[in-house]
């Protein structure tokens, strides 16, 4: 059993090499089942995708690549964090998939209870929610109303009760997508994927995580009322067409 480790990169110098190192220091050891508790651990595949960075982010994947255990993508422009997870998604060969950014906002060390409802066959699809009373850093409350609304209307739309649709850490089955058309670029990502793995019946199983999110000068860079309104015209779209 292989769990693919998908990265974005745009512009993460300060915190890439970190969270590279992070996510293969990781274990990834879960306990499946009542009878035998023997934890199964999973291989580990990384796949870091450069989404045409100008900081010197480039530099470093290729350091990390020339160590050895990851597989470097570069896109030559910069066209989003969708397209950069679609390419990882398509050079990725594990049994299941997570995306992590290239912050240090997630903790991989968290990817064991992510996997667990999956490979206990509860679901097809786990969200970790910062909203499920994991220890998580007080952000912004602009952030959080947007948030809560995208999540309220997808909860309407799609007749379900999640608690954090923008949420980084989506670990699913890679068959899911098989079959899946995802378009987004951008940050749209979110929606788009929630949407159609919604209207295709699934059940989004949720699991509390941390959240350790970063400042504006930190480097965070979501213009939340451009991509609000973005994601919400999403979620109204894939309502109706594929
Ligand atoms: N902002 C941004 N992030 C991108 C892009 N392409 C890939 N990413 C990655 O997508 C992830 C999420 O973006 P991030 O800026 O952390 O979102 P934020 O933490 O909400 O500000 C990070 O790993 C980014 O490096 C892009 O074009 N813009
Ligand atoms: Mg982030």
């Amino acid at each position: 059993m292989k769990l693919s480790v998908i990265i974005p990169v745009y512009n993460e110098v300060p915190t890439l090499a970190e969270i590279i190192r992070r996510v293969q220091a990781v274990k990834v050891n879960v306990s499946v089942g009542f009878a035998n508790q023997t934890p199964i651990t999973l291989e580990k595949e990384i796949v870091v995708v450069d989404d045409g960075s100008t900081d010197g982010s480039q530099e470093i994947i290729e350091a990390a690549a020339a160590e050895g255990g990851i597989i470097a993508v570069y896109h030559e422009h910069n066209q989003g964090k969708g397209a950069a997870v679609r390419t990882g998604f398509q050079r990725a060969s594990g049994d299941i998939f997570v995306i992590q950014d290239a912050d240090l906002e997630y903790d991989p060390r968290e990817y064991g209870i992510l996997i667990q409802p999956i490979l206990e066959n509860k679901t097809k699809v786990v969200y970790g929610s910062r909203f499920r009373g994991g220890p998580t850093k007080t952000m912004f409350f602009t952030h959080m109303i947007g948030n809560k609304f995208l999540t309220l209307v997808t909860n309407i739309l799609y007749d379900t009760i999640i608690s954090d649709m923008e949420t980084c850490y989506k670990c699913f089955s890679a068959d899911l997508i098989k079959d899946m058309p995802l378009h987004a670029r951008g940050f749209e990502f979110e929606p788009e994927f929630t949407a159609k793995v919604l209207k295709r019946g699934h059940r989004i199983y949720e699991v509390p995580i941390s959240y350790n999110g970063r400042e504006f000068t930190e480097g965070k860079k979501l213009r939340p009322i451009k991509e609000g309104i973005k994601a919400l015209w999403t979620l109204i779209k894939y309502k109706f067409i594929d």
